[in-house]
This record gives C-alpha cells, sequence and structure tokens, in this order.
C-alpha cells in the first residue's frame, strides 16, 4: 500500500517530520501535491467525512489523519519507528506534542501578531518575542530534551528505548529548522546540549536519512517556511 501525504509544495513545514518517517523505514509513498498541485488538497478535505483542518494530512486507504503528532502516532507501529510498550508509546507520543509546542513558537518568532499578515508589519513584536524565546523559551525545551535524554534508562543514544523512534527523527528536524532560522544562537546552545547535538549528527548518518537529504525531494529550507531566518531576529 502505498501512503499518500498531502502537505504545501514549496517548503518542508510540518509534512517534512512526517516526511523523515516515511523515509527512515523506506515506506511506498507518494507526495500528492508535489505532482498534483496544492488545489488537490481541497478535493480530499471537501469529501470525507473526517476532513482534517489544515496539511499534513495522510491517507492510507480509507483512513484520513491530520495533525502531525497523531500521523506519527498512526505511522509508527506500521512502519516500526516505536517500541511494542504503550506505555513507551505515549511517552514518544508526549515527546513529539513537545516538539509540536516548539515549532510552533518558533514560527510565532516571526508571525507574533497574526499567521495572516506579513513578517513586515509584525517586525517590532517579533524583536521582543525573539527575544523572549532566545533567553527563556528555547533554552526550556532544550534543557528537557537533554534531560530525558540523559534519563533514559536504556541509554543516552535515543530518546526512548535502544532504538530509533519517530520522536529522534523529529528532534532531528527541529534542531535542522532551529539551526536554519538561528544559526548564531543554535551554535552556541548546542554546545552547552551535547547529546542533543549528538544525536541530530546520529540522525543524519542513517543511511536512508542521508540518501533522504541528498535527495531532490528534500526542498532546502526558505523564507516561506515554518523556520524563517531573519538575521536580526538571531543574537
Ligand atoms: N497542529 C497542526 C498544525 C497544522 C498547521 O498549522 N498547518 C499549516 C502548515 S504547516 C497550515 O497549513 N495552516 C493553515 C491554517 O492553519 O489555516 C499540526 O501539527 O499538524
Amino acid at each position: 500500500m502505498t501512503y499518500q501525504l498531502y502537505y504545501w509544495t514549496g517548503i518542508q513545514g510540518r509534512g517534512e517530520f512526517v516526511r523523515l518517517a516515511l523515509e527512515e523505514a523506506g515506506a511506498a509513498y507518494e507526495d500528492v501535491a508535489r505532482r498534483k498541485g496544492d488545489r488537490v488538497m481541497e478535493t480530499v478535505t471537501g469529501k470525507v467525512d473526517t476532513p482534517s483542518f489544515a496539511p499534513p494530512f495522510l491517507k492510507d486507504g480509507d483512513v484520513v489523519v491530520g495533525q502531525t503528532s497523531a500521523i506519527l502516532f498512526y505511522l509508527g507501529p506500521k512502519l516500526g519507528l516505536v517500541p511494542r510498550s504503550p506505555r513507551l508509546r505515549l511517552w514518544i507520543h508526549q515527546i513529539q506534542l513537545t516538539i509540536a509546542d516548539c515549532v510552533t513558537e518558533a514560527h510565532d518568532v516571526h508571525h507574533p501578531v497574526g499567521v495572516d499578515l506579513y513578517y513586515e508589519d509584525q517586525k517590532p513584536e517579533a524583536a521582543r518575542r525573539a527575544e523572549q524565546f532566545r533567553i527563556s523559551r528555547l533554552p526550556l525545551f532544550l534543557d528537557w530534551f537533554e534531560t530525558i535524554l540523559s534519563r533514559n534508562p536504556a541509554g543516552d543514544t535515543w530518546l526512548v528505548g535502544r532504538k530509533l523512534s519517530y520522536a529522534d527523527l523529529s528532534l532531528f528536524q527541529l534542531i535542522e529548522g532551529l539551526s536554519y532560522a538561528f544559526p548564531r544562537l543554535m551554535e552556541r546552545q548546542l554546545l552547552a546540549y551535547p547529546k542533543i547535538a549528538e544525536l541530530h549528527d546520529r540522525v543524519a548518518e542513517r543511511p536512508n536519512i542521508r540518501r533522504y537529504l541528498e535527495s531532490d525531494r528534500r526542498l532546502a529550507p526558505n523564507k516561506w517556511d515554518i523556520f524563517r531566518h531573519y538575521s536580526e531576529l538571531d543574537e
């Protein structure tokens, strides 16, 4: 069965968290909008009785699931990216939701007033929000990821248990995005959080992930994406 991923063309966005799981598992999938255009998403949400509020969403036969964390919760067991234990699956889901929170906060740095406004229309607020993010919020998130890595009873190679899970892939993507958006800040932060930095590099070296990152399926980050680089917001 070929999974069908629906996400905006032209950006990595939140779809990237799903792509990384599918790529790591070597699963057959189609990035539908990249082939048919963004309007194709309306043709799905207009027809099903469980329409997703926003992309990404995944179609697997008659299952349509939206919300990045819910998609990964659904795919995890199917792709072999979670352990058997229900307790650990719930823990991985909790980590994923926290990564999603951090993604939203990173996005809100450049759009603190409204998503429908241009960055140029909210620059003073963005500067204030960026300061908060740099000084207080980001260190809290990174601290938590470093802590849970060091508390994993199976060792600090992966976030949960002895094997890679989709949460590791998502933490990798979070660090990629943050490093693009805030290169100066992240260079300093990653020195303070070596376990996160090592996990990031370990994921990048996974054969399927490395192949994917070198492929044209992996889009370059850009200024329309969730993680955006504005030099004035990075210190
Ligand atoms: N919580 C959702 C957020 C989904 C979301 O915000 N999607 C963005 C693109 S990354 C979108 O298209 N939003 C349109 C909207 O919110 O109206 C998730 O994690 O998937």
